[in-house]
């Protein structure tokens, strides 16, 4: 048993010092625009620490105390684009991208209401209770790309890496969140949804969030989330 707390103990130490991480910035056609020019930077961009409260405002960007805008990089439907991390993804996760259309100047919006649609995901992998895989994890970047048919205009990127080490109980899951801001060229005439608002897409209780990976593991994974928007 003290072997045990011990064990725990210097574990919790090393995760401390090396495990958090940001996404400071945006990727297009596989190049960095750069750490916090087209992505507003996040309140934990000297900490790199996670956020909890799915319930809280600043779960939806992460950058409340201040520097509300970046730049929007202008990039082409049918591009592809993503996020990097400052160092690889440590933690045992799923990542969700979200969009989100602007009404008007993306820099000056909050993101606010019912806009959010889910366009890219990595699940965890699993085979009936043997074992589980992150694909998510030990990466540095997550690209995909912007459907041909997503309509022209200014959107918020939103990345969610989801960190499910220490998910057993309610608030145990770490999200690693920023937003990007884009201006979509070309684009067609798509109607993406369903749309969610964040917060307010997650309880926090969902199978994906809450759960023990170790034991037993699980023989399933449910990603949280609306269905994907593949256009
Ligand atoms: C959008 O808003 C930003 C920040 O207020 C401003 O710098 C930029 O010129 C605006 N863009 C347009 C096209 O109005
Ligand atoms: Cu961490």
């Amino acid at each position: 048993m003290l072997c045990k707390a011990l064990v725990g103990v210097v574990l919790s130490l090393a995760s401390l010092v090396n495990s958090h991480y940001t996404f400071p910035s945006l990727l297009v056609n596989g190049a960095s625009t750069g750490d916090w020019v087209n992505v507003r930077r996040t309140d934990n961009y000297n900490s790199n620490g996670p956020i909890t409260d799915v319930s809280s405002t600043n779960f939806r960007c992460y950058n409340q105390g201040g520097a509300a805008s970046s730049s929007t990089a202008r990039v082409s439907a049918g591009s592809r684009i993503g996020f990097q991390a400052n160092q690889g993804v440590y933690h045992q996760s799923v990542t969700n991208i979200y969009m989100a259309k602007a009404p008007g100047n993306v820099s000056q919006w909050d993101g606010s209401g019912n806009v959010w649609f889910r366009v890219h995901e990595i699940p965890a992998v699993t085979n009936g209770g043997s074992s589980i895989s992150f694909p998510a994890q030990n990466v540095q970047r997550y690209e995909f790309t912007l459907p041909s048919s997503l309509p022209a205009g200014q959107y918020l990127v939103r990345v969610e890496n989801i960190a499910i080490h220490g998910a057993s109980s309610f608030g145990g899951a770490q999200f690693y969140i920023s937003c990007a801001q884009i201006e979509v060229t070309g684009g067609g005439s798509g109607n993406p949804g369903p749309l969610v608002a964040i917060p307010g897409v997650y309880t926090g209780r969902e199978s994906g969030i809450m759960l023990n990976i170790y034991y037993p593991v699980p023989a399933t994974y449910t990603m949280p989330g609306p269905a994907l928007w593949r256009g």
